[in-house]
């Protein structure tokens, strides 16, 4: 028996069984197939673990107690205690909307590789995120009880398949809330596709971070922690190490790990060798097996029509060869799989009128659930099993085959596209598309040599038996350090360091290279402090962004939501580039000045609702005043007059008529026109470079804020940018995620070192600072972010970008303090202001 240290709460859609009525009204367990249940059942019965999932009964249908199982029960889930499980109860339109909508619509087809049968559509997504939601909560109910009766315990919490990929997020932060420790893993029972198939599913960032959520997750093969890793990595910008399996996200390593799942193997053993015989052939018929669901993944069509081959091919089979297929009805109010049944149905029905004698018939076609021992019978005395998925995760059938094989040495046909196809060696494997070659192969499992059989089976039993469910389970608890016999210290992707930013940016930035760095200050420079003065760079960053500042063909800006005053004396740095208020001016080294024009209109009302908003400055709710905007702060406010201040600032904002534009605990007024800071990097980049600074500069873009969004956008494509965030889910079009501003400094390290490492400048000026719209010149092009080669060199001398429409200006640093003492309103810790108030929202 497999012990775990830690008492353990399995989350799958199903529970292991379903509840019905019976004539009398009352409920009563039936049992489903299914390769979950087969494996994991026994499991949580041994473990004294609970169960969450759907009871197969929707909320309409006014549920009652659970009963127990029947005495006589044989399934695995006879043990199971009602008390066990927690039974997930939804409307049957939710529920709908979930599992065929998204789950069997979209996810089953496109994880199986077969994009064009799926279907994307946003409220089907939408209703899978509320239902894992559902789930989560009850996880979460489970986790409690859990820890009610063992207050020392670490519940384990293990969600299962492509039902549930977005749950963990919520059961994470629900039971730090609540203080419950939770180990969490993920089991996906289907394959998990590459990173090309997978980024056609139009929300695939929010997918992998939902799985992300757990510590630990599984796969049945190698492959498909490959596929998953490399998705991290290529979508979500990750932090990965393919040779350990880890996957960086949030602060945490998650690791990922290869656990074929495998069959109770004694029991099949003990139940073929006890169970009557089903199949009543005379002594020189063979009997070929197929037990599949009616899934078109399963390949039975193209199964059926190499039996037909087989038959035209090699009449000498005929009457000595019977096929029995067994199919298991599964979602039978599927339009698809009711075609595919048409199909079958017509298939068997052709092949059999064709071939047919008095007293034969090629196939024997079971559509319908048979007894455990009835399909151990089968097992036992077939010849030969085709087990030919066109896709599969693992598939649980060809083990359950081999365990029963306790006669007379039959023959496995696999396809190398199910999962047992990479661990069964001694099958005979064959690609289910190529009908000529698997009628030919069929043909050679038939009239296989008694010696050849007799090894091969030999070596396939023996592998299943030492690899049994428990040995799957026992890798399983091992990867979450849950084993009590064995313990494991978790694997850690090492810190951050510069060499994991040669691998993000030496294709792009070359000792030759021009660069542009675009940096935004709070949270990126500077760590998120709880008032705006006291947001500091770190000495080390200021050491370094000066270094960069002054280095030749290196140009530096930063780009705030504070005022351009106040992030160039919080910087303090000369020879950079500064943009404040998102962009909206920009002074370059040389004094040229940038304003977007602001309408006067705006102004007046701007000023409006800064008086205004003086009326509801109390009780920890302060104004910050900026050149371009006002932000009103209520992180302070007490909780009983939260909701008054805030509806009352609300109303003032609408009554003013200028738009709430929502930050972090603050409402910001920001000018009511199109630019952003994509838009100001945009600009900063054609005003020092020209028109075609993409050919001439390589460019970096580090954020950690919404608005910094907008210049990822802008930028996609034209500069490699990261996000600096510690979300749990967050969309972004950053290309790398960082966790910190200590990731942001050893980024601008790596550049400083990479840089630093080239040629003093040479004599014909070519390593140049560039300064202003006019010093641009016919600079080494850089590498294109999407495409690793050099970009063609452009001859062109663009033009410096002045932008006809906005003020632009060449002015001392003098001149400029005038202007803007002039026009700007009082100084940040104005008389509103109290002194720690906090101010996420200011950048
Ligand atoms: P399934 O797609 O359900 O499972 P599979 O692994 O073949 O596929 O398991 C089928 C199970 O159903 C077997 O245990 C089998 O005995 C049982 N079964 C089949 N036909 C039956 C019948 N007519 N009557 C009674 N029982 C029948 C998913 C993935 C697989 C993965 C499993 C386990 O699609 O790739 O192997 O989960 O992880």
């Amino acid at each position: 028996m497999v012990l775990s240290t830690s008492p353990m709460v399995v989350v799958a859609n199903r529970l292991p069984f379903i509840l019905a009525k019976d004539s009398k009204g009352q409920l009563v367990r039936k049992q489903c197939a299914g390769g979950l249940v087969t494996a994991v059942a026994p499991v949580v019965v041994e473990t004294e673990g609970l169960w969450v999932g759907w009871s197969g009964l929707h909320e309409e249908d006014s549920t009652g107690e659970i009963p127990e199982a029947d005495p006589n029960d044989q399934s695995p889930t006879a043990g199971l205690k009602s008390k066990q499980v927690l039974p997930v109860c939804l409307p049957k339109k939710k529920f709908d909307d979930y599992y065929n909508g998204c789950c069997n619509a979209t996810f089953w087809p496109l994880f199986h590789s077969m994009p064009d049968r799926a279907v994307f559509q946003a409220d089907k997504w939408e209703a899978y995120r509320q239902v894992n939601e559902e789930f989560a909560m009850l996880t979460v109910e489970a986790v409690k009880k859990l820890v009610n009766s063992n207050p020392e315990c670490i519940p384990l919490v293990w969600l299962h398949d492509y039902h549930l990929m977005m749950a963990a997020n919520t059961i994470r932060e629900r039971c730090d809330e609540l203080g419950l420790p939770i180990k969490m893993a993920f089991f996906l029972h289907i394959p998990f596709p590459s990173w090309d198939i997978m980024r056609l599913f139009p929300w695939d960032d929010e997918l992998l971070q939902g799985i992300l959520g757990c510590d630990s997750v599984g796969f049945h093969v190698e492959d498909y922690c490959l596929n998953f890793i490399d998705c991290c990595q290529r979508r979500l910008g990750c932090r990965v190490d393919r040779q350990q399996m880890l996957v960086e996200h949030n602060n945490r390593s998650v690791s990922v790990h290869p656990l074929p799942i495998s069959i109770p193997y004694e029991r099949f053993v003990n139940l073929a060798e006890k169970a009557p015989q089903v199949v009543k052939n005379h002594d020189q018929e063979q009997l070929l097996l197929g037990v599949d669901r009616l899934d078109y993944t399963k390949g039975l069509v193209h199964r059926i029509k190499a039996f037909e081959t087989l038959l035209q091919k090699h009449p000498e089979h005929i009457e000595h060869v019977t096929f029995l297929q067994v199919a298991v009805p599964s979602r039978t109010d599927v339009k698809e799989y009711q075609e595919l049944k048409e199909e079958l149905d017509q298939l068997i029905g052709r092949i059999n009128g064709q071939f047919s004698t008095p007293n034969w018939s090629p196939i024997r076609y079971i559509y319908g659930c048979v007894s455990q021992d009835q399909l151990a019978a089968f097992y036992r005395d077939s010849s030969v099993a085709v087990v030919t998925p066109l896709r599969d995760g693992m598939n649980l059938v060809a083990k359950e085959f081999v365990a029963c094989q306790t006669g007379e040495p039959g023959v496995l046909i696999l396809s190398p596209f199910a999962g047992a196809g990479t661990t069964m060696h001694e099958a005979l494997l064959v690609n289910p598309y190529e009908t000529n070659e698997f009628a030919e192969v069929i043909h050679r499992a038939l009239t296989m040599p008694k010696d050849e059989r007799e090894l091969r089976m030999k070596q396939l039993r023996r592998r299943e038996r030492e690899r049994d469910v428990n040995f799957w389970l026992r890798s399983f608890l091992k990867t979450v350090d849950c084993l009590s016999d064995d313990s494991v210290t978790q694997g850690r992707l090492q810190p951050l360091t510069e060499e994991d930013f040669s691998q993000f940016l030496s294709s792009y930035v070359t000792e030759s290279s021009r660069l542009a760095l675009l940096l935004d200050y709070d949270g990126t420079l500077a760590p998120i402090a709880p008032h705006p003065d006291l947001a500091r760079m770190p000495s080390e960053t200021r050491h370094v962004l000066e270094k960069l500042a002054h280095m030749p063909d290196v140009n530096v800006a930063i780009i705030s939501g504070r005022s351009l005053q106040n992030v160039k004396s919080m910087v303090g740095i000369e020879g950079i580039t500064y943009a404040g208020s998102h962009g909206f001016e920009i002074l370059h080294p040389d004094g040229t000045l940038f304003m977007h024009p602001i309408p006067h209109e705006y102004e007046v009302q701007l000023e409006t609702l800064k008086q205004r908003l003086q009326e509801v400055s109390t009780d920890g709710a302060w104004v910050e005043v900026k050149q371009t905007g006002i932000t009103f702060h209520y992180r302070e406010v007490t909780a009983a007059k939260y909701s008054s201040i805030t509806s009352r600032a609300q109303e003032i904002f609408s009554e003013v008529g200028i738009k709430i534009h929502q930050s972090h605990k603050a409402y910001e007024a920001r000018p009511p026109v199109t630019w952003d800071k994509g838009r100001a990097a945009i600009y900063i980049l054609r005003s020092l470079f020209g028109l075609d600074w993409c050919d001439r500069v390589s460019t970096i873009y580090a954020g950690d804020d919404k608005t910094d969004e907008d210049a990822m956008r802008a930028l996609q494509g034209m500069a490699v940018t990261f996000r600096v965030t510690t979300s749990q889910i967050l969309r972004t079009a950053a290309s790398h995620r960082l966790p910190n501003t200590d990731a942001v400094l050893t980024m601008l390290k790596w550049v400083e070192r990479r840089l630093g490492a080239r040629l003093p400048n040479n004599s014909n000026g070519f390593r140049q600072r560039t300064f202003s719209a006019s010093s641009h010149g016919n600079h080494s092009p850089p590498i294109h972010p999407s495409t690793p080669q050099n970009r063609s060199r452009t001859n062109s001398m663009s033009k410096p970008m002045g932008e006809p429409t906005k003020q632009m200006m060449v002015i001392t640093d003098k001149v400029y303090h005038d202007l803007i003492s002039r026009k700007s309103s009082p100084p940040r810790c104005s008389s509103t202001s109290p002194p720690h108030s906090p101010t996420r929202s200011t950048v």
